[in-house]
């Protein structure tokens, strides 16, 4: 069993008044809070080490790239890649996403197909559509029903031998919906197809395996497990990798570069042009040691307690209903009341101390399909506990009387 109290003592920032009243912090689903660990190790960094990185042969340049390179292994071990250069340091999900599209401009042709999911965040359709615009390829949507869950006899249609690349995520932003990606990744490669996993919701909850998973591309998001803003990770299979050209060009991607010819350097640097976020990358490590000294099968066990308690308390309320019924399903409970628009409701709990998010979440067409302009959504992390869904219930009651 996890001791919370403790837990919640690593986290100084929940330990905050807000408007007057405890924090009461479940809008885990935009941005994690961080550990003081985390916040240490950017301070150590910035008055110990810093320095650029594969660059100089002087002493804090050789620790500030050791650092960055460990913790590209550390992230090797912990999403189980073959390679660490199959592991790319980008600024988060929405990077990882774009420099993938990027590469298949060359790649796609006219007739082309790409897959998305009805379930998919912003991110992970519009660099695809801008991709579709460019190569004349066409973008197919494997549908969603009710509960939120994907229709996969529908998705064994769409597929054919004109499917180029898949793109799902792990887990839906707005509706917590595990999707069933170890079938959508073999039935993907049945045709030739690639495919991509948005995991920027699932990496909080889970320990991707991604040769287990045998996807070609997964990518996250750092400022969502913990670790800073502006970092993120992109995995690639090595043999994608290297088929797919650089994204940008600049300084550290080069081996040669002269005025008539630039040759690239090898992977993972091929796709790392410029100075990186140095502190970020390695203090994305601190994170993943964070979480794994903590375990991701604690993690997951208190936030299904979490997520059964919420979805029970909420349920109390009359007019209240969840959108996002599937089977499996993260710690995300996103819902509406009848007659009252979500931002209201919002608005008056953010008075109490209660921050959720409240709109569209970044994922407009599952609200298109829901009929709604958006919903209120509590995302739980594992430093939640119980009384504050209570006080979120509370406060969710006292804006439904004045709002009625
Ligand atoms: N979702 C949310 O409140 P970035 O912004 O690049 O770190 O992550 C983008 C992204 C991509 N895919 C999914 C499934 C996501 O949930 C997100 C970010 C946040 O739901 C902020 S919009």
């Amino acid at each position: 069993m996890l001791d919370i109290q403790k837990i919640r003592s690593d986290f100084p920032i929940l330990s905050q008044k807000v408007n007057g009243k405890p924090l009461v912090y479940f809008d885990n689903g935009a941005t994690s809070q961080k550990p003081q660990v985390v916040i240490d190790a950017i301070t150590k960094y910035y008055s110990e080490i810093n320095a650029n990185i594969h660059r100089g042969v002087h002493t804090l340049s050789q620790l500030a790239t050791d650092a960055y390179e460990a913790s590209r292994k550390k992230i090797q071990t912990h999403i189980n890649a073959k390679f660490a250069h199959e592991v790319l340091f980008t600024s988060g999900t929405t990077h990882g996403i774009n420099l993938v599209t990027n590469g298949f401009a060359s790649i796609l042709k006219p007739g082309d197909e790409v897959l998305v999911s009805a379930l998919e965040h912003h991110s992970n359709i519009v660099p695809w559509q801008m991709l579709c615009e460019k190569t004349g390829a066409t973008l197919k949507v494997v549908p969603m029903d009710e509960n939120g869950e994907l229709i996969m006899s529908k998705y064994d249609k769409l597929l054919s031998e004109k499917t180029k690349v898949v793109t799902v995520n792990h887990i839906s932003n707005a509706l917590g919906t595990i999707n069933p990606i170890k079938y959508m990744i073999e039935k993907a490669h049945e045709v030739g197809a690639a495919i991509l996993i948005d995991g920027a919701q699932a990496a909080p909850h889970l320990k991707p395996d991604v040769q287990e998973l045998d996807c070609d591309f997964y990518t996250f998001s750092g400022h969502k497990i913990c670790g800073p803003t502006g970092t993120g990770i992109l995995y690639g299979k090595e043999e994608w990798l290297n088929k797919l050209p650089p994204y940008q060009g600049g300084g550290e991607m080069i081996k040669e570069v002269t005025f008539e010819k630039t040759t690239y350097a090898d992977l993972p640097h091929k796709f790392e042009a410029g100075t990186p976020n140095i502190a970020g990358g390695i203090v994305l490590g601190t994170a993943i040691d964070y979480l794994n000294e903590i375990g991701f099968e604690n993690i997951q066990k208190q936030e299904k307690e979490l997520l059964e308690y919420g979805t029970k308390r909420l349920l109390e309320i009359e007019g209240l209903k969840i959108y996002g019924t599937s089977k499996e399903k993260t710690s995300v409970i996103s819902f509406n009341i009848d007659g009252i628009h979500p931002y209201d409701i919002g608005t008056i709990i953010d008075k109490q101390g209660i921050a959720v998010r409240t709109g569209h979440h970044c994922a407009q067409p599952i609200m298109n399909f829901f009929c709604i302009p958006g919903t209120i959504r509590a995302s739980f992390s594992f430093y939640n506990t119980k009384e504050e869904i209570d006080l979120m219930v509370e406060a969710v009651k006292k804006a439904q009387r004045m709002l009625s």
